[in-house]
């Protein structure tokens, strides 16, 4: 298997490339921590290591030191498409490198021979409500497949330490080629006619995703679907999805089990769940002047949604402190599929006065808008319209970056996460105590 090969051919230099530098720096001072940062949620404190990808806040995620422009046009699409292929996205994410077509290839026809969900999935999620949420469906679909983890077999068999990686991609192929199946499933049962969906071996992951998913615009579909997946894959280690999947996976819990707690923290509505409320905002703006507003209805609407004591969804980033070059390219798609119609115009006046807003009431960081304040425009546009459902497809996207790093972290032998913490009272001497 391509990747298997690719991986274990850079695990030695790479494993005594840190081994070298722990060992001769090992108490070097990175950082200082504020007792600011301690009450602030650890903000932007140095203490995680990924090479995977990197979130420069003056520039945006770097994937492998590659930015989102640089990534599209570097990895290898389908014949016609405009998008490239997932499974290129998969190689560079985990392999470090830009692949052939062939090497891209290669991932894609590894996911289409691991796609096959096991019935008891259904019927689980048939088990539920109907009103149950998307995201509550969809890691429960994964813990259930968490029965057939080669990791978690492997490592009650007594597999070596160094050897944990093996299984943990195997994991993770599983994991991400049968993402897309349950995903549709789930849209299926909840929005449709609950037909369970199939891989069709002869497409991409994304255009499997549409056909899937029974969008009626399948060729631009697909190509939003790998450009969505691929844009959400990572956001370096600190957000709460990958943070949630390192540390239970630092537990050696395996990609069944972690990544559940990953999606579980990507439910959140200050994470995965704002590209929901950031549409449904757009929606209540347009519903309340009948179309699109004027500038000035939009600020005054935006002035009373901060005065309501809510947030603008899709504005801000605890990272970032420019626009966010996913919420960029998302809305160059938008303007070049369907430039007029009413709800990118609307985002692009939202784009016009609500950083301005943010930056006259004073508390936003970054005023600039983030991935999510356009992604569900985009799948609304398509027809995609359930609009809970768009974190499942963030979740999709998501398990591209975290299994990578998971498959990562155990390569590299990475130990289980246990920061230290104090009492208040502890803080409150410390801080006493003279310098
Ligand atoms: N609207 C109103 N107020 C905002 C704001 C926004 N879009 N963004 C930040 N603020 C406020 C914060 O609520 C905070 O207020 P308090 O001091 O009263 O608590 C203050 O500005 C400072 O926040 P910050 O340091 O700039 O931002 P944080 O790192 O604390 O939070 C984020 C980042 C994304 C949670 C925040 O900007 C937000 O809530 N945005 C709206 C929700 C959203 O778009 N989330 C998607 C994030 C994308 C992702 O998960 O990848």
């Amino acid at each position: 298997m391509i990747l298997h090969e690719k991986i274990a051919a850079q695990l030695p230099e790479q494993r005594e490339r840190i081994k070298q530098l722990v060992k001769a720096c090992a108490d070097v001072v990175i950082d200082e921590v504020t007792l600011g940062q301690v009450y602030g949620g650890m903000r932007d404190i140095k203490s995680l290591v990924t090479d995977i990808s990197y979130v420069d806040p003056a520039e945006g995620i770097r994937f492998r030191g590659m930015s989102i422009p640089e990534v599209l046009a570097a990895l290898p699409k389908p014949d016609g498409a405009e998008m490239p292929y997932v499974g290129g996205l998969y190689y560079l994410l985990m392999v470090g490198e830009v692949p052939t077509k062939e090497e891209a290839q290669a991932v894609e026809a590894d996911w289409a021979q691991r796609a096959h969900v096991p019935g008891y999935v259904f019927d689980m999620i048939r088990a539920m409500p109907k009103d149950t949420h998307p995201m509550t469906l969809l890691p429960q679909a994964v813990l259930a497949l968490q029965s057939g983890s080669q990791f978690t077999k492997k490592y009650h068999q007594g597999l070596k330490k160094d050897l944990y990686w093996e299984p943990a991609l195997e994991d993770s192929l599983d994991l991400t080629a049968k993402l897309p199946v349950i995903a549709s499933f789930i849209y299926s049962y909840k929005y449709r006619d609950g037909k369970e969906p199939k891989w069709d071996a002869s497409l991409d992951f994304g255009a499997n995703f549409a056909q899937m998913m029974g969008v009626e615009d399948q060729k631009h579909y697909a190509d939003l679907a790998r450009l969505f997946f691929i844009i959400h894959s990572d956001h370096e280690s600190g957000n709460v999805s990958a943070h949630a999947m390192h540390l239970v996976g630092s537990a050696l819990s395996d990609p069944f089990y972690s990544f559940s707690a990953a999606l579980n923290g990507l439910a959140g509505p200050l994470h995965g769940l704002a590209n929901q409320e950031c549409l449904g905002w757009l929606l209540h703006v347009y519903q309340q002047f009948g179309g699109v507003p004027t500038r000035e209805q939009l600020h005054k609407f935006a002035w009373e949604t901060l005065d309501s004591g809510k947030v603008i969804p899709g504005y801000g980033h605890g990272v970032l402190r420019v626009i966010d070059p996913r919420f960029t390219v998302q809305m160059q798609f938008a303007k070049l599929h369907f430039p007029d119609n009413d709800l990118v115009r609307l985002a692009d006046m939202v784009l016009d006065v609500v950083p301005g807003i943010l930056k006259e009431q004073g508390k936003a960081k970054n005023p600039a808008p983030n991935v999510d304040a356009i992604s569900g425009t985009l799948q609304y546009y398509y027809g995609v319209r359930e609009f809970d459902f768009y974190t499942v497809l963030f979740g999709v996207g998501r398990a591209l970056g975290v299994t990578a790093n998971y498959v990562w972290a155990r390569a590299l032998g990475q130990p289980i996460e246990r920061p230290k913490s104090m009492t208040t009272k502890m803080f409150e001497e410390a801080v006493q105590k003279p310098a």
